[in-house]
């Protein structure tokens, strides 16, 4: 029996899902677009070690109660796969986790991919992007490269690399406000959303414009345009959130001086926006030629934890076996 190692890195949706239309499958109520970066990286080991008796996940090196958010793409894998010994799945995110910042979809897809691999099941790419889906409804997005689309019809997912990373390679930088665990999880705040906000119908039923905007602005490589929709898009979510009961409100007071910093900038003409998601992080998309600039300006502000620059990269992807 071979082992498998796969990596994969956290995506960033520009166009938010949140909210689900099917519990049991995980399916998003919406499409997202999302980018893949190429810092910040899962890596997932499956192994089948002698007299292992159950199948076993340990994750940052803690051995895990139950397999928790990964038993679904466990169990759709385990039952098409002819091997059938117990394994051993060691997965670890060189930052932080359930932060906002995208760990279980780099996690998930370096999960799937290295299980596939393992597991000798031969997955279609469709096949993948259902099982990532089972796992975490963002993971899907990560096995792919560059700007991405995960489009949803009903319960019918489609996934895609729109425009590959050096077709239009801006830079993101990552203001980290707060490396805490979140205390509403993804999941639980996208089902309060759903029952509590009186605004949660409009969100879904309007998503498709943006998209459709966000799209046309990445196929014109359009930054202005894209910037616009996008922030549009992460607000209205946040919206969403802090209108739901109990209200979610996952912003800190660094969370508000970053997004007013890039406002600052943008009035400067300097191309830059902001988008957050479900943690007080502030993600800043930026042209290349003025990254330096934007980073000098963030360095400054009191309340940060730390900042990572990235640029756009690669979908998840085997990298021993
Ligand atoms: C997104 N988020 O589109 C949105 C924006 C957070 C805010 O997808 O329950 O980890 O595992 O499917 O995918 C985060 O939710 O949640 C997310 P589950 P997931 O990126």
């Amino acid at each position: 029996m071979k082992s498998s190692t796969a990596i994969a890195h956290p995506n960033f949706a520009l166009i938010k899902y949140w909210g689900k239309s099917n519990i049991s499958g995980n399916i998003p109520a919406m499409s997202s677009l999302a980018i893949t970066l190429n810092t910040m990286t899962s890596e997932t080991t499956v192994s089948f070690p002698n007299n292992l008796e159950q199948d076993t996940w340990i994750l940052n090196g803690v051995e895990q109660t139950s397999l928790g958010q990964i038993q679904s793409p466990c169990d759709y894998l385990k039952k098409i796969s002819l091997i059938n010994q117990p394994y051993l799945i060691e997965s670890t995110n060189n930052f932080p986790t359930a932060a906002g910042l995208a760990s279980s979809a780099s996690g998930i897809a370096s999960l799937v991919t290295a299980l596939d691999s393992a597991l000798e099941t031969k997955l279609s790419s469709q096949q993948m992007v259902e099982v990532a889906i089972l796992g975490s409804g963002s993971a899907a997005r990560s096995l792919f490269s560059g700007f991405v689309h995960l489009e949803v019809i009903e319960d019918n997912l489609k996934c895609a690399t729109i425009l590959e990373a050096d077709e239009w390679p801006l830079n993101v930088i990552v203001c980290v406000t707060s490396t805490n665990r979140k205390t509403i999880s993804s999941r639980q705040g996208m089902e309060i959303s759903k029952t509590t906000s009186p605004i949660y119908k409009d969100w879904v039923n309007n998503h498709q414009e943006d998209i459709k905007l966000a799209i046309q602005a990445i196929e014109a490589k359009n930054f202005h345009q894209l910037g616009k929709i996008a922030e549009q898009n992460c607000l209205k979510m946040h919206k969403v959130m802090k209108t739901s009961q109990p209200p979610i409100d996952y912003w800190n007071p660094a969370t508000y001086a970053c997004v007013k910093n890039v406002k600052d900038m943008q009035k400067k003409g300097i191309p830059v926006f902001f988008t957050i998601d479900a943690g007080p992080q502030v993600k800043i998309i930026c042209e290349p030629d003025v990254s330096k600039d934007v980073m000098s300006v963030m360095e400054n502000l009191p309340g940060l934890k730390s900042i990572i620059k990235s640029n756009l990269g690669r979908g998840a992807r085997i990298i021993h076996e």
